[in-house]
């Protein structure tokens, strides 16, 4: 009862999931084995080095291609429910197309997936995070909505063929963020560029991408297989500068230019795109001269195939900002940052950490749940939310953030959030995309030569799994900047 939860808002509840998280590229290694071919990040990496801080890349990164009994054995010490880590499309399909599944890829896959079921450790499986075949990206990309109709063809290969054992699909890790890549020449894929056009483009083929393999799970597996697909955004929190109806609009704007361009369609009760980020496009899109909106306009048929299509929203969670109001940007050149015109910045006294966009605020992430639970009323996986430092193994400031973060999530839950589990990212250090192996979320520190060691964070992301509680002895408490 009601009562019974309220003594206990700093437990939680015994169905809720904890998990840790990695991606395909960030941890595999072996990026040439067998037929496995190349993505756009073998493809930066290896033609543009010095985009990345250390000139590092995923060749090896932590080699767990050639040791799943390592990874296996620290996500058994830890006592997680479950592991969430990313298939690299080109391991599975070297040619891109279903039409020839690797051998080796296949194999790689299911000795994962088994020695997780072995070990009772549940696998939530992301199709997509980040490393498209360079062969779909000299199509286009996801600037190209063919795209969809190959992602969905590369979904389906997943489900065909591990979905007996995988009941948890996260179908595309934060569009937010592989989309920026098609409107700055700098990110993946490399050299292509064409702001507030490109990134909209691919937010358009993404929301296809995702709709159709939800479809075709539904369609042609669910009832057999039974899991649950959803898709991850990065999800930021924007707090009013200041309690204006200027400040307030513009933090609502930032939101929906974050989150909402890439979930609403899907989340949302009307689904299509957000009103505010349609009219912002098409506002400036007619005062630079376009004859259409740079948005593209969903059809009803598609608002209508798009909308409801998943079972959970995955939160993946860094960032909070100052959000503010400012005059419109002269009429130029497009770009997204135009279109959404708000000022947002990081509060001088937040605590930083190793990576320039990471601050502590957790009353930021609380909340954020409770906003995406009453925007959306979809149970939510946090998929992603972790800290940054150089790969101390004292590791205490990491620690003070997942307490921090973790009773974030208890406010939330306490509040009436829908919150089914939770993901430390990330299981170990790994190759941090533009960062490198310089800045370091891992619960583990590793060096690829050596065994992976554990930090003092993992041990007390241990001790929370095994105790259910968060404990918050030596815990900083983060004053209140402004919870709303
Ligand atoms: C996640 O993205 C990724 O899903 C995961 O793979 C990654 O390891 C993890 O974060 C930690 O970085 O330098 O100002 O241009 C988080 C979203 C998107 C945050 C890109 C940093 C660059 C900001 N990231 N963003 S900036």
């Amino acid at each position: 009862n009601s009562h019974a939860q309220q003594l206990n808002t700093n437990s939680f509840p015994d169905d809720f999931l904890f998990g840790v998280g990695t991606s395909a590229y960030q941890v595999e290694g072996a990026w040439n084995e067998s037929d496995k071919s190349e993505n756009i990040w073998d493809q930066l990496t290896h033609n543009y080095p010095d985009l990345v801080i250390d000139g590092s890349n995923g060749d090896v990164a932590c080699d767990s291609y050639h040791h799943i009994d390592d990874d296996i054995a620290i996500l058994r010490n830890l006592g997680v429910d479950f592991y969430r880590f990313s298939i690299s499309w080109t391991r599975l399909l070297p040619n891109s197309y279903s039409n020839v599944i690797s051998e080796t890829g296949l194999q790689y896959y299911n000795n994962l997936i088994d020695a997780l079921l072995a070990a009772n450790i549940i696998p939530m499986v992301t199709i997509y995070h980040w490393d498209l075949p360079t062969e779909l990206q000299k199509l286009g990309g996801w600037a190209n909505p063919i795209i969809a109709d190959y992602f969905a063809d590369y979904a389906q290969v997943a489900f065909e063929q591990f979905g007996d054992r995988v009941k948890y699909w996260i179908t595309l890790n934060e569009p937010q963020s592989f989309c920026p890549g098609y409107g700055s020449p700098n990110q993946a894929p490399v050299n292509v560029a064409e702001p507030g056009i490109g990134e909209y483009l691919c937010s358009y083929t993404a929301l296809k991408a995702h709709a159709k393999a939800y479809h075709i799970y539904d369609e042609r597996y669910r009832s057999t297989q039974q899991g649950v697909v959803g898709i991850t955004a990065l999800s930021n929190w924007f707090e009013p500068n200041t309690t204006s109806p200027e400040d307030i609009a513009a933090a609502e704007i930032a939101k929906q230019f974050n989150v909402g361009l890439y979930m609403h369609a899907i989340f949302g009760r009307d689904g299509d795109y957000p009103e505010v980020v349609k009219q912002a496009v098409a506002n400036r899109s007619a005062l630079e001269g376009f004859p259409f909106s740079r948005l593209p306009e969903l059809t009803e048929e598609e608002i209508q195939y798009i909308k409801g299509t998943a079972d959970f929203f995955g939160v993946n969670h860094y960032m909070t900002y100052v959000a503010a109001a400012r005059d419109p940007d002269e009429i130029g050149e497009p770009s997204m940052e135009k279109d959404r015109g708000v000022s947002a910045w990081f509060d001088p006294s937040w605590e930083g950490a190793a990576s320039s966009w990471l601050k502590v605020v957790p009353w930021g992430f609380s909340n954020l749940l409770m906003t995406l639970n009453n925007e959306y009323g979809y149970p939510m996986y946090v998929t992603e939310n972790g800290y940054s430092d150089y790969g101390e193994i004292d590791d205490s400031r990491r620690t003070n953030y997942y307490q921090l973060y973790l009773s974030a999530v208890l406010d939330a839950l306490s509040n009436g959030a829908n919150i089914r589990g939770y993901t430390a990212w990330s299981l170990m250090d790994n190759f941090e995309w533009l960062d490198g192996f310089v800045n370091r979320f891992g619960l583990y520190y590793v060096n690829v030569s050596d065994p992976r060691t554990i930090k003092s964070s993992g041990e007390y992301f241990k001790q929370v799994i095994a105790t259910r509680v968060v404990t918050t002895t030596s815990a900083t408490v983060s004053t209140n900047g402004g919870s709303t």
